[in-house]
């Protein structure tokens, strides 16, 4: 079928959703729990109807998921002087603007209200984990798609699919550097045009960067995608040095992946996070060389 590209935001599906959206699978941890399944209904359903321009609905989040956010709150401001990049998204200088709490977990219009000011983007709610293409396309409008909903509470160190820890502590706060918003905005851009084989590429590069990626400070290796920086469990695994590492080439052919795939077991790295973004919008570039005015007009290019 040929692409339809997306010329405001409103023409980006935020409907159609991979994986578990509210029917949960027999591996996932909350299958079992009614309770837990209601809930993921009700918090689907706000993200559903929401229109753009409302503010986005304020969840009342029960004690028992503000539990699962202290937790993951207090071990990763553990491991997060030693192990997060301070460079790439300067993820430990945005970090204090949204004055997290471990008492409380974020909401979603506050947090896009400080994105605005900062940089243009914005939070669109998703009931789940998106298409790749829509969630890409969403990116070239300057709007990330979020969860707003909780991982169950059994597993506070693993979710299979994303949640609102992953996105509000991974991916939110580099969301406020200029300089990698811009990155991320460009990828977006890349993606409106794209045909399925670039999109399948495109969604690999941003796996193993955005949600993935390592970088080198001074000796060390230190996280910077969001999968890594939202999970202790992961960023112990990272911290342990049992992975592989290698050096990130995104005009290589890059290995499958998947979200059942557990801890990774290899890292790509960037040697630095300005070698990492021109090689990535390098490889953007090449995407957007067809590229009708009329789309780069919708999306600031010209
Ligand atoms: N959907 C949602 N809701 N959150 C994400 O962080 C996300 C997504 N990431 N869909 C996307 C896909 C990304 O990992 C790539 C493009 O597949
Ligand atoms: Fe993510």
């Amino acid at each position: 079928a040929p692409i339809k590209i997306p010329r405001s935001l409103a023409e980006v599906d935020n409907g159609q959703i991979l994986g578990f959206s509210a029917d949960l699978s027999e591996d996932h941890p909350g299958f079992h729990d009614a309770v837990y399944k209601q809930r993921r209904v009700d918090i689907c359903n706000l993200a559903r109807t929401h229109q753009i321009g409302q503010p986005i609905r304020r969840i009342a989040y029960t004690p028992e998921e503000v539990d699962v956010w202290r937790t993951v709150m207090t071990e990763l401001q553990q491991l997060f002087p030693q192990h997060a990049c301070k460079e790439v998204g300067r993820f430990l200088r945005c970090w204090p603007l949204f004055n997290f709490s471990p008492d409380e977990v974020p909401q979603l219009e506050d947090l896009s209200a400080v994105l605005q000011r900062a940089t243009g983007f914005q939070i669109r709610p998703v009931a789940g984990l998106l298409r790749p293409r829509d969630f890409l396309n969403g990116l070239a409008f300057r709007t990330f798609h979020s969860t707003q909903y909780m991982r169950h509470h059994s597993s506070p160190r693993y979710t299979p699919e994303p949640d609102v820890v992953h996105e509000v502590i991974g991916h939110v706060p580099m969301l406020a550097d200029p300089a990698y918003a811009d990155l991320v905005h460009q990828i977006g851009i890349a993606s409106l045009t794209a045909d399925d084989k670039q999109i399948w590429h495109l969604t690999k590069v941003y796996w193993y960067t955005v949600e993935f990626g390592v970088v080198r400070e001074g000796g060390d290796v230190k996280a910077f995608g969001a999968g890594v920086l939202s999970s202790f469990g992961e960023l112990q695994h990272m911290a342990a040095d049992r992975a592989e590492l290698v050096p990130l080439d995104v005009s290589a052919p890059l290995p499958k992946m998947s979200y059942k795939d557990g801890y990774q077991q290899r890292y790509f790295v960037l040697e630095s996070f300005e070698e990492g973004a021109a090689q990535l919008k390098a490889y953007c570039r090449t995407l957007h060389q067809e590229m009708p005015d009329e789309v780069r007009a919708a999306v600031g290019l010209l």
